[in-house]
């Protein structure tokens, strides 16, 4: 029998953690032949919140649930770990400044990269979601120098999988016509979902709709989905933050020709190394490869390196911070 795949949680006890959980012990997260077991990492204040949720995995006798273990010590959560999700992290509260910010969640993700490069698995793939994504996903690689670099991601496959659906309603076809979207930079408002390299049944999708629906329209739309999403809600994504959590990974694992996931920059398309952004990525033999050789035309350069200006300045104030 395969030996389980042991899968970490951080923000167990949360509203992502509880859209991910169960989907992660069904199988949806590795696929429907690999057996997982679980360890949800939290808070003190929100341990027995988790062990709730636990109580309900079990009820669930999911046939490839190997085990289940809740806690909050980091180096017990990440011991063994094959895949890490953090997903907990310090939320903005009112009246703080960018600076506070980025001091509270290094005092997550520091430790928390630390205990990964202490415990961990030689295989370990790490996927960071709580906010701000990319700047955390860069300070527990920071503290994880055994591992290597390119094991630590930043979630933006649900801005990628917002701008499919944004287009696939403005055309009037399935999602599934849509190939080579693209979403560039960081994680925020300054991402930028690109439609000159995307294409629907072999035509590129920029020359399929108007300049001004793509300016002034859509960017905006796909930036400003999460306020909108809180807005309707009155409470962030969840279960669409939790599913493109399960595609980034599964497709990390299993392989993928096209999508975007925010990764190490190996210097690509003008991006500084070692910046975690956004880019075109394939996987292949369970590793992310930047898609090469595309043109960036004047309006997409501004746009990237706008994006990614934003994310030289969120490193430059981390390493001003010593949490890198
Ligand atoms: P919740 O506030 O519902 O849950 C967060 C959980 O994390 C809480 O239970 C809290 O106790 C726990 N936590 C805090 N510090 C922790 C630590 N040091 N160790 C372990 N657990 C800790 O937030 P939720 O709605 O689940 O969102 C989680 C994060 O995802 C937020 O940072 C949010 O901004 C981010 N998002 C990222 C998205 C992306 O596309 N990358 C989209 C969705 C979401 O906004």
């Amino acid at each position: 029998a395969q030996t389980p795949v042991k899968v970490t949680v951080t923000g167990a006890a949360g509203q992502i953690g509880y859209a991910l959980l169960f989907r992660i012990a069904s199988g949806q997260l590795l696929g429907a032949d690999v057996p997982v077991t679980l360890s949800l990492l939290e808070i003190p204040q929100a341990v027995k919140a988790a062990e709730g949720t636990a109580m309900e995995l079990d009820d669930c006798a999911f046939p490839l649930l190997r085990g289940i273990e809740v806690t909050d010590d980091p180096n017990t959560a990440f011991n063994g770990v094959n895949v890490a999700l953090l997903v907990g992290a310090r939320p903005r509260s009112k009246g703080m400044e960018r600076g506070d910010l980025l001091q509270a969640n290094g005092g997550i993700f520091g430790p928390q990269g630390k205990a990964i490069n202490d415990n961990a698995a030689d295989d370990v793939r790490v996927l960071v979601v709580g906010n701000p994504a990319n700047t955390n996903a860069l300070i527990a690689q920071q503290n994880a120098p055994d591992v290597p670099a390119e094991r630590f991601t930043a979630m933006t496959r649900l801005d990628h999988n917002r701008a499919l659906s944004q287009l696939a309603a403005k055309l009037q076809v399935p999602v599934a016509e849509i190939k080579k979207m693209t979403i560039w930079g960081n994680h925020s408002a300054t991402q930028y979902p690109d439609l000159f390299h995307a294409e629907v049944g072999g035509k590129v999708a920029a020359e399929l709709v108007d300049e001004t629906w793509l300016r002034d329209t859509f960017i905006p739309t796909v930036a400003k989905r999460g306020a909108a999403i809180i807005e309707a809600r009155g409470a962030s994504s969840a279960a669409s933050a939790a599913n493109a959590a399960i595609d980034h990974v599964f497709d990390w694992v299993n392989g993928t020709d096209w999508t975007s996931a925010a990764i190490p920059s190996d210097g690509s398309y003008g991006v500084p190394e070692g910046l975690i952004s956004s880019f075109p990525v394939a996987s292949r033999g369970g590793r992310w490869e930047i898609v090469q050789g595309l043109e960036i035309d004047a309006f997409s350069r501004e746009k990237i390196d706008a994006t990614v200006a934003e994310l030289e300045e969120e490193r430059s104030a981390v390493r001003e911070l010593g949490l890198i």
